[in-house]
């Protein structure tokens, strides 16, 4: 992990409760082609963790993945106390992978945008597209 801040950085992570971490990697590389450095926080980040590599990173998007079915618990409680710091109130921050416990049930995405999400990502066919195309908005707001 490297300790320079750079306005491009993307931090990744998984939340408290997953162990999974190939969804990770490929999202690092993912992230990486799209032309932003990443810092891979890896699996079963705490909350306190997270928010405080935020202070530190002043990351350009926090990107949460969780695919074990806790993610949406885990992402409300974490994008509560993410907003609830001020220093990150307006921090880009998404969240995507499997959010449910059913793959075929409700991944939650509204209430964990009203909660604060900038984007949510359930895993679905065109996730990583519309993935892709919100990091590409957000190089163009940082152009303009
Ligand atoms: C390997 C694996 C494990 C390993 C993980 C080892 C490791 N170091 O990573 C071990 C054995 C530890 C494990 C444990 C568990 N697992 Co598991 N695991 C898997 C498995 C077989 C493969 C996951 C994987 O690596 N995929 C490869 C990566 C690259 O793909 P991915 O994770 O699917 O991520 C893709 C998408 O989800 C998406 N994505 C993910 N995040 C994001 C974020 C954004 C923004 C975007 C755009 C896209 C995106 O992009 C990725 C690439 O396409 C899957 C089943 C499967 N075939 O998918 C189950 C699976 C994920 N596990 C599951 C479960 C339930 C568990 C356990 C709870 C089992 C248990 N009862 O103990 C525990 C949870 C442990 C924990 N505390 O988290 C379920 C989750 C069910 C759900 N969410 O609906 C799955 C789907 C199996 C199943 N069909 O039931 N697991």
């Amino acid at each position: 992990m490297s300790a320079a801040r750079d306005s491009h950085t993307v931090l990744i992570a998984a939340p408290a409760s997953d162990t999974h971490t190939w969804n990770l990697i490929y999202l690092q590389l993912l992230v990486e082609e799209l032309g932003h450095p990443t810092v891979n926080l890896g699996p079963c980040v705490s909350d306190e963790a997270i928010v405080e590599a935020c202070l530190l990173y002043r990351p350009r998007l926090l990107l949460l993945s969780s695919v074990n079915g806790h993610g949406h618990r885990d992402g409300m409680r974490l994008i509560t106390r993410i907003r609830a710091t001020a220093d990150l109130v307006a921090l880009p921050a998404v969240i995507g992978g499997k959010l449910g416990i059913s793959g075929t049930g409700p991944h939650h995405a509204d209430e964990l945008r009203d909660a604060g999400f900038d984007a949510v990502f359930p895993d679905r066919p065109h996730a990583v597209a519309d993935f892709c195309r919100f990091v590409a908005s957000l190089s163009e707001r940082v152009a303009s």
